[in-house]
């Protein structure tokens, strides 16, 4: 029988996630704020959401069912979490009751910290937490169009998906076949924490300066005054994952600059949240480095420094 997937969070993620679920001919359930739901119903009655999956110049239309918590009407076996790191908590309290005893959840949060909440909320289940190099923005929602979302795949990457308790570590059929949705490459790994770590270095020292120097990631690359404070995050960084006996000896400064490269064109989320009015997820990347060090007794004076520059611009 084929999975049921519901997607709890209908931002750039998760509609790339529900319109590749469909695009491979699997049923997936996009889970609304209640508020977003009832602008819709609210608004016609005559309901058919539409999901567009765009990409290069193809663009292509999947119909796709949405509902609130306050609507679900059988209990969830399989979810994906990919509200903001962020707003994770309270989704997930309010969800937990709708799960079936050993449901699989797959947690996508960027940044760290919010799986590990989310995961003591969900003691009865089977919880997996993934990160991802894919790139993804969504178009505004046309008011005129309430039930139409427009995803663009700006980037195709690696999605690693992994067990969150030690004593999980078997991979769930269900998780197995994710992998082989044709538009995400999704693969299984048995050393997830280390992964999230590596992601949440790169991002502590990319998505700040960005929202700092309101610019494309490439440009942190090409000028020498913001490459150079790239370096300084990475060196203190690095200083941090050595402490935690992380990484073993990667370069990050070298890793850093093959994702600037690779992303030269992109807005980082963070830049996009700041752009959108949004709250960004600092405090689960630079806050969460910050408190790591604070614990062993460490200073990380650039990483300070930025969010204290942040905070001084409205940026939280
Ligand atoms: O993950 C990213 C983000 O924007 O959050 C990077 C790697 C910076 C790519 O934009």
């Amino acid at each position: 029988m084929t999975d049921h997937w519901s997607i709890l969070g209908a931002g750039a993620l998760g509609c790339l996630w529900a319109a590749s679920l469909r695009e491979s001919g699997r049923p997936c359930t996009l889970i609304l704020r209640e508020q977003r739901l009832q602008e819709i119903t609210g608004h016609t009655t005559h309901l058919e959401p539409e999901l567009q999956l765009v990409e290069a110049n193809r663009r292509q239309r999947f119909t796709i069912s949405i509902t609130d918590r306050h609507h679900i009407t059988a209990p969830i076996q399989h979810l994906i979490v990919t509200t903001k790191a962020k707003d994770t908590q309270q989704a997930v309290h309010d969800i937990a009751p709708m799960l079936t005893d050993n449901a699989i959840i797959l947690l996508l949060q960027n940044g760290m910290g919010s799986q590990e909440t989310a995961n003591s909320l969900l003691k009865k289940c089977i919880v997996w937490a993934g990160t991802t190099t894919d790139g993804a923005w969504k178009e505004p929602t046309d008011s005129a169009y309430p039930a139409q979302w427009t995803v663009h795949h700006a980037g195709h990457g690696q999605t690693w998906i992994g067990a969150l308790s030690p004593e999980q570590p078997l991979l769930p059929s269900s998780l197995a076949k994710l992998a082989t949705v044709k538009r995400l490459s999704i693969h299984p790994c048995d050393d997830i924490e280390q992964r999230l770590w590596l992601k949440l270095a790169i991002n502590g020292s990319i998505n700040g300066l960005t929202a700092i120097h309101q610019c494309r990631n490439g440009e942190l690359l090409t000028c020498p005054e913001r490459w150079q404070q790239v370096n300084a995050l990475c060196e203190e960084t690095t200083q941090l994952l050595l402490r935690l006996n992380i990484g073993g000896d990667i370069n990050l400064q070298a890793i850093t600059r093959e994702v600037l490269q690779r992303t030269a064109n992109n807005y980082s989320s963070t830049l996009q949240d700041v752009s959108n009015g949004r709250k960004t997820e600092l405090s689960f990347i630079n806050g969460f480095l910050l408190n790591k060090a604070r614990q062993l007794g460490m200073n990380l004076p650039s990483h300070q420094a930025l969010m204290e520059q942040l905070k001084q611009r409205g940026i939280q």
